[in-house]
């Protein structure tokens, strides 16, 4: 613990090489602050602020000027306590370890000679006034800094390799995806190019049939009206006969013996007077519906471009008189026995008319731009893909390609935890399994701004299942320099507000860095 607070200042930045080169300048301020008499605890970089320029010195607040003299005098004159670096006069003073040029650093005024050695002074320089005597740890605390420091270095110089790497593949892979987008574009035009002829082939082959269909309408309608003609003149025959049958029994009925009382001439003269009303209401109505439906056959060639598709379910006029006259003509042979002096003709067959569906033609060409359609919007999708990957954020050196879409997971005995970089983020109960969606990824957020290093640091995952009466969950993601990728720690200070912590080389210091700091 002692030793974290140490080191951790100096951890992130300096590498074993540059801590020789600030002891070697060190000991060298020792020297020279000996000799330009700064003042007991102040540090070399800040002996400017106490030069001696006459006879008195301003606090460095401002706070009040004093004598020169009363620097160190062991009484607190400055509000911020700079007039005493080297006492413990001040509370909020600052006192600077001298550390025998191992390690630097300050500790607060108030903790200078209170009879305590301090960890942070491993020389004692803070127990100077004599009351107790604190050993002198610096070569042990030092060797167990450069160790520590070894270790760092050696770390981040293979998590810099490892991050070359990434920054290779990263590369890589944003060439692959804009040669494939090229590709793809490419690909695109020849689709539409497909797609615009294929609508051609089809409009034309769906004008081919139209002006089939107009044909076979005509060619329908000329055989409908043939029908009609034919119909007419059966119908004229029909009526023929059913005027000599009637003749027959009308001379019948003149001529016949009335004193003879023959019941079957009686039966049939009534049948005759019955059937002669209806059949000439029948005749009158047939009349009045005929001229209803009269066709003219030359409306009809005026028509014929725009004639309907003929309704198949429905019997045709021509079935619909037919059907009437035969019903006349059967009724009368039945009635008076006369069927067998009457030569049938073979029942009309009326053929449907045919279902009037697609050709096979025009269903190949709907096939075929179909084809050529789906193909068309299946490069768009592809396109879009490619482009969305290209617009994500992988950082300057496009370090985290490599990292997208991995998983990383973290048992942290409740739940277990698991990242799936640039996607989501999920907790897993290890008791029931039962899976809980933390969030998908948002952003990066370890900076305001790009231009901030720090930027790349840390990632936003948001709109995670709702909380019960609480927000939806989400996740900070802060990264670390590793030579792992892996996820060290999860914690929830706020409810349902996760924070994990995840080594990576993806935040290790490039290769350049590192060179250009070892100079
Ligand atoms: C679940 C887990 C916890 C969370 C609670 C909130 O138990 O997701 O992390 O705190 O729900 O109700």
């Amino acid at each position: 613990m002692v030793y974290k607070r140490l080191f951790t200042p100096i951890k992130s930045n300096l590498t074993f090489g540059l801590l020789i080169l600030n002891l070697i300048v060190f000991l060298s301020v020792l020297v020279h602050a000996g000799q330009n008499n700064i003042p007991k605890g102040v540090a070399k970089s800040d002996a400017h602020l106490y030069e001696k320029k006459g006879s008195t010195w301003k606090c460095l607040d401002g706070s009040a000027t004093i004598e020169y003299e009363a620097i160190n005098d062991d009484y607190c004159d400055c509000a911020d306590g700079s007039d005493e670096p080297g006492t413990s006069a001040c509370p909020n003073g600052r006192f600077f370890c001298t550390n025998s040029g191992h390690i630097s650093s300050y500790i607060s005024s108030s903790r200078v000679n209170d009879g305590v050695c301090e960890p942070e002074c491993c020389d004692g320089s803070d127990e100077y006034d004599g009351k107790i005597e604190c050993p002198n740890d610096c070569e042990k605390v030092g060797a167990e800094y450069r160790r520590h420091a070894e270790q760092l270095a050696k770390m981040r110089a293979k998590g810099a390799q490892i991050k070359s790497e990434y920054i290779e593949y990263g590369k890589k892979s944003k060439q692959q995806l804009e040669s494939e987008l090229n590709r793809l574009k490419t690909l695109l035009e020849a689709t539409k190019i497909r797609v615009a002829e294929r609508e051609v082939a089809l409009k034309k082959v769906q004008e081919k049939e139209k002006a089939e269909s107009k044909t076979k309408d005509h060619i329908r309608i000329q055989k409908y009206q043939v029908k009609i003609r034919t119909l007419r003149e059966r119908e004229e025959r029909l009526r023929e006969q059913i005027d000599t049958l009637l003749n027959i029994l009308k001379d019948m009925k003149k001529d016949h013996n009335q004193n003879y009382h023959d019941m079957a001439v009686k039966a049939a003269i009534k049948g005759y007077d019955e059937f002669v009303e209806e059949y000439e209401r029948e005749m009158e109505e047939n009349m009045e519906f005929d001229q209803e439906d009269e066709i003219d056959e030359e409306e009809v060639k005026g028509e014929e471009s725009q004639a309907p598709e003929i309704e198949t379910s429905l019997p045709s006029l021509s079935e619909r008189i037919s059907g009437a006259l035969l019903d006349v003509y059967n009724d009368i042979l039945e009635t008076f026995g006369l069927s067998e002096y009457v030569i049938r003709k073979p029942e009309q067959q009326y053929s449907r008319p045919s279902d009037g569906g697609k050709s096979k033609e025009v269903i190949a060409a709907y096939d075929a731009y179909d084809e050529a359609e789906e193909e068309k919007r299946k490069v768009e999708n592809d396109i879009t893909e490619v482009n969305k990957k290209l617009e994500k954020d992988y950082g300057t050196q496009l370090e985290f390609a490599k990292l997208d879409g991995e998983c990383f997971s973290h048992d942290a005995k409740d739940y277990t935890y698991t990242i799936c970089m640039f996607d989501k983020a999920t907790q897993k109960s290890n008791k029931d399994h039962v899976s809980t969606h933390l969030g998908y990824f948002e952003k990066w957020i370890g900076a305001e701004s790009k231009e901030d290093d720090k930027y790349y640091t840390a990632q936003l995952y948001t709109r995670g299942t709702r909380c019960w009466n609480g927000p939806e969950r989400s996740v900070k993601l802060y990264l670390e320099c590793g030579i792992e990728n892996k996820i060290f720690s999860v914690a929830e200070p706020e409810k349902c507000e996760y924070i994990m912590k995840m080594t990576t080389p993806a935040v290790c210091p490039s290769i350049e860095k590192l060179n250009h700091e070892e100079l």
